[in-house]
């Protein structure tokens, strides 16, 4: 396996807590710090990844196991890694992720209920030590992340989730950066825009100044 060179940054966060808001805004401040990013997402990322990424957020499967919803976000993954990840990383570029393994533990553990145990073992079968160099937590209660994100037309099959599932989510994400608190920064995704914006800035430059 090659060496890392570049680093590998990642947003998580509930529905509607802005990472789509603010994943270009992290995109610009890196490229000024003079990297080369290449902007990626979770389920998805490649093209087999982003057929799968159909499979886990259309309706045609309303009814799938939860066992079979965390094995499809990790045959997604172990893809994503393989073929875009580590080899853009190895390479010397700052990959930037719209979510990764800390989702499957907020969403198939702390949303669905399975044990971390579970998770645990597919993500050390599929990244060893492997980690994100920083991830930026966007942090909001449930009411208001679903509130924004009401705006939107077509939900998919997570944003039809109760707003009791958004707060295990949130809850589980607060537990991952508790126990990570040097990996997972906590943005107040809560305030205006500019405001998310200057405590992501903060996080950056504090990480890789
Ligand atoms: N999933 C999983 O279960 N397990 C896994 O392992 C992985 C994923 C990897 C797809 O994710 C689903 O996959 C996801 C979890 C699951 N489902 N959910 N929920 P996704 O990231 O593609 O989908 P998403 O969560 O719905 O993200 P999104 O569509 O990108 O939305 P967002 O990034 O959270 O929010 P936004 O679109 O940037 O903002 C929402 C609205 O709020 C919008 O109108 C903005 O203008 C507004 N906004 C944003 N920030 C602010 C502030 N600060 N103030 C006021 N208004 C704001």
């Amino acid at each position: 396996m090659s060496a890392r060179q570049g680093n590998f940054i990642t947003l998580e966060g509930i529905e509607g807590a802005g990472k789509s808001s603010n994943l270009k805004y992290v995109k610009g401040l890196l490229q000024t710090m003079g990297r080369e990013v290449l902007l990626t997402r979770e389920p998805g990322g490649t093209p087999l990844g982003e057929e799968i990424r159909g499979v886990l957020l259309g309706h045609r499967h309303t009814g799938m196991a939860q066992e079979t919803e965390l094995l499809l976000m990790f045959a997604a993954r172990a893809e994503h890694l393989t073929r875009k990840i580590r080899p853009a990383l190895a390479a010397g570029t700052w990959v930037l992720c719209d979510r990764f393994t800390d989702a499957s533990y907020a969403y198939q553990g702390g949303g669905r209920g399975i044990g971390w145990q579970r998770i645990r073992t597919l993500e050390q079968w599929l990244q060893g030590t492997f980690q994100p160099d920083l991830t930026l937590l966007l942090d909001l209660p449930a009411a208001l992340g679903l509130e924004r994100a009401g705006r939107r037309s077509a939900p998919d099959r997570f944003e039809r989730e109760t707003e009791q599932f958004f707060t295990r989510v949130r809850g589980t994400y607060l537990r991952l950066a508790e126990r990570e608190p040097e990996r997972i920064r906590i943005i107040d995704a809560s305030r205006p825009l500019l405001k998310v914006q200057e405590q992501i800035r903060a996080a950056i430059l504090l990480s890789f100044a």
